[in-house]
């Protein structure tokens, strides 16, 4: 019998994933979660077959050439923006992501933290257990509406979507959002979506939720200017990519009443956030737990074994993203 081929498990997940995968791989896990750096993690690669990461190893060209013997990739998260795909595709190694399966979780989540911005959740929680709920007041922690409001949204892919449909159908609220594309009418008319152009989108949005993928071509897309054209009523929900939001200017604009509120869930340079971010009161934050429900990380998790598994058994991995490699010129 062959040896099984040999897979790292970049960062620790659930034990039955781990369970199945060494069914089918000579299995090394990152058991004390340490986030590898990338020569860290090329060192640690040496003589492995295939890795399996989250958001947080960068897979870049240097990464490969210095892995010869990496075949695949594999992600078990929806972005990959520390995946370089094309460079991949040119070393034959499998790159896969986890897309659909966070969808509904990370749309729950976008939803929430928006409410949770508008309705000043976290000021009027940290307001009650400091004691200072002293009498009832008119104009106490009063926020802004959601229900019947804009919804605008920045990336109307899958997440964007989904968040779109809580708007409409369960708030009765308006949906604008911009997109490098209008979306087909079938998918418009249902939600009454109109496409706007970005101006259109600051402007016009009571509520602006970002869910666009993290480029060069995003980085900073919201800074001071585009925060300048927003409603002062307006609250921004970023369950995107930390890098999209220009975090200083957001603290600036925020400590200014610029916009009424924030939620953010991701943030530059994250696990650190922006000190000014965490003195302003008008902004809700949360660890990057968009997904962070255990069904979901679970199938998140099972999904990126299932690309793991068909790779090295002669399967079609689910969701490849480049699966060309499959059939041209894979590492051997
Ligand atoms: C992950 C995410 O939880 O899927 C993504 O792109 O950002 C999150 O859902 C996290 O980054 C672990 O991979």
């Amino acid at each position: 019998m062959s040896a099984k081929p040999r897979l790292l498990v970049a960062r620790n997940v659930f034990t039955p994933v781990i369970d199945r995968l060494r069914e089918h791989f000579d299995l090394e896990v990152n058991t004390d979660d340490a986030v590898w750096s990338r020569d860290a993690l090329i060192a640690r690669l040496q003589g492995f077959d295939a890795v399996f990461v989250t958001t947080s190893e960068p897979i870049d060209r240097t990464l490969l050439a210095a892995c010869p013997q990496l075949k695949a990739v594999c992600s078990m998260a929806v972005g990959y923006n520390n995946i370089d795909v094309p460079a991949c595709t040119e070393h034959g190694v499998l790159a896969s992501n986890a897309p659909d399966v966070l969808t509904e979780t990370t749309a729950d989540l976008g939803f929430a933290l928006m409410m949770a911005a508008a309705r000043r959740l976290a000021e009027s929680e940290h307001y009650l257990r400091a004691g200072k709920w002293q009498k009832w007041s008119v104009d106490m922690m009063c926020g802004q509406d959601v229900h019947g409001r804009t919804l605008g949204i920045l990336g109307m892919g899958r997440i964007g979507q989904a968040i779109a449909r809580r708007g409409a159908l369960g708030f009765g609220m308006k949906v604008i959002y911009h997109n490098r594309s209008k979306l087909a009418p079938e998918i418009e008319q249902p939600l009454g979506a109109r496409w706007v152009d970005f101006d259109g989108l600051l402007q016009g949005s009571d509520h602006l939720i970002i869910v666009l993928p993290y480029s060069p071509a995003s980085h900073h897309l919201i800074g001071a200017a585009q925060l300048a054209k927003m409603k002062p009523t307006a609250t921004l929900t970023n369950v995107a990519r930390g890098g999209i939001v220009d975090d200083a200017a957001l603290a600036q604009a925020l400590s200014q009443n610029v916009i009424a509120a924030a939620g953010l869930d991701v943030f530059e340079g994250e696990p650190a956030v922006h000190p000014d971010l965490l003195t302003v009161p008008n902004v809700v934050l949360t660890p990057h737990i968009g997904s962070a429900s255990i069904p979901t990380r679970m199938a998140m998790a099972n999904l990126a074994a299932d690309n793991l598994i068909a790779r090295f058994t002669g399967g079609r991995p689910p969701t490849a993203l480049n699966p060309e490699v499959l059939s041209t010129g894979q590492r051997g």
